[in-house]
């Protein structure tokens, strides 16, 4: 797990992700869907979109990218104690929208990538350190769930 000090540099980052919301979680899908162009068969919504300009575009994919970062953010404050807010978004990802664990690492990687371009001055060593750790938390946490609800990811 992580220790206060982590946990702090973690939140700390989060506020200033959280000043515009909008602006980084459109920024983390299109980088994600940039990156990993496999990733956006999962969403029936966004099939209209084919190029960049189109994403930029597109309020739907602002509102999702309100809807993951949102999630996030109430995930990230309960400090590791996540258990009720994360079972739910677990279980719709392994039964529903069928979600593998490697899709949720190049989430990660976009969202570690989007604060490191917006805030680069704030986001040093020691606090990407911890975002990774908080990250990789996350992750592993899901992954472990989605095994109680048999979808292998
Ligand atoms: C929907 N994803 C959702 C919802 C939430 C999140 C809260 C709506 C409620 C629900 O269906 O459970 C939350 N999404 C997240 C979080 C992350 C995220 C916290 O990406 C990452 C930190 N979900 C993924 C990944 C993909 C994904 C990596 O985690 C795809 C590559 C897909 N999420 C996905 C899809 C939906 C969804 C397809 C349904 C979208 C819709 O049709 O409205």
């Amino acid at each position: 797990g992580l220790n206060d000090q982590e946990w702090q540099q973690v939140l700390t980052m989060w506020g200033k992700v959280e000043s515009d919301l909008a602006g980084h979680g459109h920024a983390v899908l299109m980088r994600l869907f940039q990156d990993h162009p496999e990733t956006m068969d999962r969403f029936d919504k966004f099939r209209g979109l084919k190029t960049p300009d189109q994403m930029r575009g597109s309020e739907d994919m602002k509102k999702h990218g309100v809807t993951v970062l949102t999630q996030l953010g109430k995930i990230l404050k309960q400090k590791g104690h996540h258990e009720s807010e994360l079972k739910p978004l677990a279980q719709t990802h392994a039964t529903k929208h069928r979600v593998p664990v490697k899709y949720l690492e190049f989430i990660c990687e976009a969202i570690m990538k989007v604060i490191a371009e917006k805030h680069s001055a704030d986001f040093g060593a020691n606090c990407q350190a911890a975002m990774k750790k908080a990250l990789e938390l996350f992750r592993h946490d899901m992954a472990s769930k989605y095994k109680e609800f048999g979808f292998q990811g």
